[in-house]
């Protein structure tokens, strides 16, 4: 649907215009993944598809939550903001206003809503940080909060832990709200320093490839990774106190890794986030040094990583990243996001791509019975309020 399309269904569903209208990016990573809840470094970038937001104040005392993409339409009393809906879509938008209201900020009057997303869902593209981190930008818009980005992209990250019940990091939330077009975003996720880093590749395109695998990242798999870390860190800390497996270099994880001797799944899950941490520094060099193959080369461990240490892959995401491996121009290829199903992310040559998609999927399907898609990425930029009328 285009901009227009979406004010004429706005108008047709509450029969007066939109009074403004928002739009938040969803995510693909380049590297650092199951890093950012460990205080590690994260490599995101915004993607042009994204959730839009049409809104409109009303005199009733209600706030009025519809989307396209979803049947179910709920209206929540401004007195019951703060009640979560049991195993609704509407979690993430109220967890914000929730938010919102934990920090003092009052909902005075109600507002008609309309949303419509074109991330695919359950792809690991961040659909969820996108629909949190508009309905922030949109409320610090419409109540005048005068939040930072930064601000925003917290107050998405604590909706989903608290009201939706993931243990999240940051790096999707903040890269929705801090996207910029053509780059990448270098972001250390104890301290939340940032760097925009330039990625527009002479020749090469960013190829996500969605296994349309029944999407497993149920707050069960993910927070027991969470948990699995921080069993991690209570074992270590009883040789050196740390805080965040982020903390450790790989050669201080070779010197106190014999405190996990005793529970080897927590060792195997510190040493994916030891390592992926440098190789995310590592990535983030040589792509400034211009050692685009480097780069993919740390990729491609990043996945190996996070196939046999973290064991957040399956059949579906190994099967596309393996096969890739195999072609010709493929400069790096990974899982991308939370796993279990979801997306690759590939770094391929412009003269590969159409080969990638013809002997990828075929060998994919034939594998797995599942057709997959692919897109190539656009990066664009962070969260916003676009103009009416257009
Ligand atoms: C999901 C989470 F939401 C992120 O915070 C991050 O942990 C990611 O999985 C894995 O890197 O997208």
């Amino acid at each position: 649907m285009n901009t227009q399309e979406l004010q004429e269904a706005f108008l047709k569903l509450y029969g007066k215009p939109a009074e403004a209208l928002y739009f938040s990016p969803g995510r693909v990573n380049l590297i650092g993944e199951h890093t950012d809840y460990n205080g590690g470094f994260v490599f995101p970038c915004a993607l042009s598809f994204g959730t839009y937001l049409l809104c409109r104040k009303n005199d009733d005392k209600v706030v009025r939550f519809r989307s396209l993409n979803q049947k179910e339409y709920v209206e929540v009393a401004l007195d019951k903001l703060q009640t979560p809906h049991p195993k609704s879509w509407i979690n993430y938008p109220m967890g914000v206003f929730d938010q919102f209201i934990k920090r003092g900020f009052s909902i005075p009057f109600g507002l008609d809503q309309l949303i419509w997303g074109d991330v695919p869902n359950g792809a690991g593209l961040s659909s969820s940080a996108s629909l949190e981190v508009v309905t922030g930008y949109m409320l610090n818009d419409v109540f005048q909060t005068h939040l930072n980005r930064v601000e925003i992209a917290k107050i998405g990250q604590k909706a989903e832990n608290e009201f939706v019940g993931v243990n999240c990091g940051i790096m999707d939330q903040f890269a929705s709200a801090n996207g910029e077009k053509d780059h990448a975003i270098f972001l250390d996720c104890n301290t939340l320093d940032f760097e925009l880093v330039p990625v527009k590749l002479e020749g090469v395109k960013v190829l996500i490839s969605n296994t349309h695998s029944p999407h497993k990242l149920d707050s069960g798999a993910y927070n027991q990774r969470v948990a699995e870390c921080k069993k991690a860190v209570e074992l270590i800390s009883k040789v050196r106190p740390i805080q965040y497996l982020a903390e450790l270099t790989e050669a201080d994880f070779k010197e106190v890794e014999s405190a996990l001797a005793s529970d080897p799944v927590a060792h195997k899950r510190a040493r994916h986030v030891v390592s992926e941490v440098q190789r995310t520094t590592d990535a983030v060099k040589s792509l400034k040094a211009g050692d685009i193959d480097k780069f993919g080369q740390l990729m491609n461990a990043s996945h190996v990583s996070l196939r046999d240490d973290y064991e957040v892959t399956g059949l579906e995401l190994d099967t596309m990243a393996e096969e890739a491996w195999k072609i010709d121009g493929v400069i790096g290829s990974r899982m991308t996001g939370g796993g279990f199903g979801g997306c690759t992310v590939s770094l391929v040559k412009d003269e590969a791509i159409d080969s990638f998609i013809e002997k990828v999927g075929a060998a994919y399907q034939a594998k797995t019975g599942l057709k997959p898609d692919f897109y190539v990425a656009e990066i664009g930029n962070g969260a916003c309020r676009l103009k009416l009328g257009e």
